[in-house]
């Protein structure tokens, strides 16, 4: 517990926060009013939560840590035929795009990401189905490509995009996506990684490009990137799980 009073209390506030935040109104209709305020309630417990985390550093570990290969999750084999061309031809055409209210979009290549100054990190990734691993990350800054974009003034938040069919629906494929506020995008250990464990990303846990969002869950942390999309407002639930009952904010 922090010696400071003020942010002992924040912290002894935060399960009362929490229990708020349950998504005890998955009962009402979807398009009733009641329904719509109580949501616009959990979106600013939410913020709090995440106010509250600002400036904090998620637990950073050594090799000694490391007891366990990644385990894969979610989508591991993605069937999409883009991916699967992108992937046979060692990533030459594919580039990341990072694009929406930017000054200056980008589109860069592997070997240009990974051209630029990295930071490597060794953390505890907990999945909410219950199960953590360790392990070594290594990637660019998301703050590094945020300010090379030049952030314009109506960012708020920044949006994944992925390359992975995660569902076969009746209207269509649904890839997987997320997305962050910003104070998260912009947090330092929050990095796009190419590198795991001192190897290259395998396709397992994302290859070629993965978010680490270290103070948040597993699902928060999109694999198999293609763009970055950086906007005033969240669009639906904010990702693919939000989408099905997830909390959008998923502190750890
Ligand atoms: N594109 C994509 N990203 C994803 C998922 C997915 O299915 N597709 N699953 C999420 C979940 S629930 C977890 S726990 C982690 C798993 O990462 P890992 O496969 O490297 O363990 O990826 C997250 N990111
Ligand atoms: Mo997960």
């Amino acid at each position: 517990m922090p010696a400071d009073p003020i942010r002992r209390r924040l912290l002894l506030a935060a399960p009362a926060l929490l229990l708020s935040g349950c998504k005890v109104f998955d009962r009402l209709p979807r398009d009733g009013g009641l329904r719509d305020v109580l949501e616009s309630a959990n979106t600013l417990t939410d913020l709090t939560l995440g106010n509250l985390a600002d400036g904090h550093l998620a637990p950073e570990y050594t090799r000694a840590d490391i007891r366990q290969p990644m385990r894969p999750n979610g989508v591991t084999s993605p069937p999409d035929e883009d991916y699967l061309r992108h992937l046979a031809s060692g990533w030459a055409d594919w580039r990341l795009t990072v694009e929406g209210a930017v000054e200056r979009p980008l589109a860069l290549s592997l070997p240009e990401l990974m051209a630029r100054p990295s930071r490597t990190q060794i953390t505890r990734h907990d999945c909410v189905e219950g199960w953590s691993c360790i392990a070594e990350w290594t990637g660019v800054p998301l703050s590094r490509l945020l300010s090379e974009a030049g952030l314009r003034p109506e960012a708020r938040f920044v949006v994944f995009r992925c390359m992975d069919t995660i569902e076969r629906g009746l209207s269509g494929n649904v890839l997987y996506w997320e997305s962050l506020a910003l104070r998260d995008a912009l947090h330092p250990q929050t990095i796009l990684a190419y590198g795991i464990n001192g190897g290259a990303l395998p396709v397992p846990n994302g290859a070629p490009l993965r978010l680490r969002v270290e103070r948040q869950l597993g699902y928060k942390m999109p694999k198999y990137l293609r763009g970055i999309e950086v906007v005033a407002d969240l669009p639906g639930q904010g990702g693919y799980w939000e989408e099905r009952g997830y909390d959008w904010y998923a502190g750890i």
